[in-house]
């Protein structure tokens, strides 16, 4: 019996750590040593929903998010630098791989919010208040704000929940001024995707972004507005009142919530490896998320 490698070794590289749906590894420099400068971030095919990395993969699920990432680095230029050296990578991983400059990363989760959902509208729904932010009355779940807000988070230890953090605790950890500036980037970063998202048919309700810190300035890494950290909306199915329906996840979750699956979410098993027609729709959503964004037609 043989079981899918999740973190193959690549020739050339050590390999760091493995997230959920990601593998980092460090380029082998010349003196035979892990380069301590640069960082290969591989994003695999694997998908994860209610927290567990689900069977089968997704095919180029890695690649288009890798591809739409990059393509959002270029577009974001103006407003921040980014981590990006170099797409010439091993053939292996093949573009679903980006070498980058390692950088001192923030230890804070920066997240943003254009629309009321999940631990937000939870926070909302106790208090009236979002991350330390008094909003209106009368909000529901899928609610726009005038503008994104800065709701940042904690960086758990894997396998555990991002905790949200105060402002104020953002200014502790990091700085006041480098907590205005990320709170500042974090905005327009979403409110500039949105700007370009919703000429596309998409909505960006959130986002998580990671920035390392370079000579006082931060530089945009990680990956950026891509479904695994941002919820994507189809904006013509938009309607503030109700849970929305996921651009990327949506057939996955239907059908693990479904009779059919014969999963139960509460059992805390394991889901059952998804269906073919399953598979093959959700690989359609994400390549038309990236070809609707960046008017390109994804190339296999
Ligand atoms: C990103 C992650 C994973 C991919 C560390 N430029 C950078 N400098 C230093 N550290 C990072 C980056 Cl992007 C960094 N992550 C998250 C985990 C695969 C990305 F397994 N962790």
């Amino acid at each position: 019996m043989s079981i899918a490698d999740p973190a193959p070794g690549l020739p050339g590289f050590v390999h760091l750590y493995s997230g959920k749906v990601r593998d980092l590894y460090a380029p082998i420099g010349d003196d035979g040593r892990a380069r301590e400068d640069q960082l290969l971030l591989v994003a695999s095919d694997r998908i994860s929903a209610f927290d567990f990395v689900l069977e089968p993969a997704i095919p180029d699920k890695g690649a288009v998010l890798t591809q739409l990432s990059l393509w959002w680095f270029e577009q974001l230029a103006s407003i921040v630098p980014n981590h990006v050296l170099s797409t010439d990578v091993p053939a292996e991983v093949a573009g679903r791989a980006v070498l980058v400059r390692r950088l001192e990363m923030l230890p804070v989760e920066c997240v943003a919010r254009a629309y009321l959902t999940g631990g937000g509208l939870r926070e909302y729904a106790a208090d009236g208040h979002v991350s330390g932010i008094r909003l209106p009355e009368g909000l529901v779940d899928g609610s726009r704000f005038d503008q994104p807000i800065f709701t940042p988070s904690t960086k758990a230890p894997q396998g555990e929940h991002d905790e949200p953090m105060s402002y104020a605790a953002v200014e502790a950890a990091i700085g006041s001024g480098l907590a205005a500036r990320a709170r500042e980037l974090t905005t327009a970063i979403l409110a500039r995707g949105n700007e370009i998202a919703a000429e596309r048919g998409i909505l960006i309700a959130d986002t998580k972004v990671e920035f390392g810190v370079v000579d006082g300035e931060l530089v945009l890494a990680d990956e950026v507005l891509t479904p695994d950290s941002s919820r994507f909306w189809p904006a013509d199915q938009w309607e503030p009142g109700h849970t929305q329906p996921s651009f990327d996840k949506e057939f996955v979750r239907e059908w693990l919530l479904s009779p059919e699956s014969g999963w139960d979410k509460a059992s805390g098993e394991a889901p059952p490896p998804l269906p073919e027609d399953v598979v093959e729709r959700t690989r359609a959503k994400y390549v038309e998320a990236y070809e609707r964004l960046t008017g390109t037609t994804f190339a296999r």
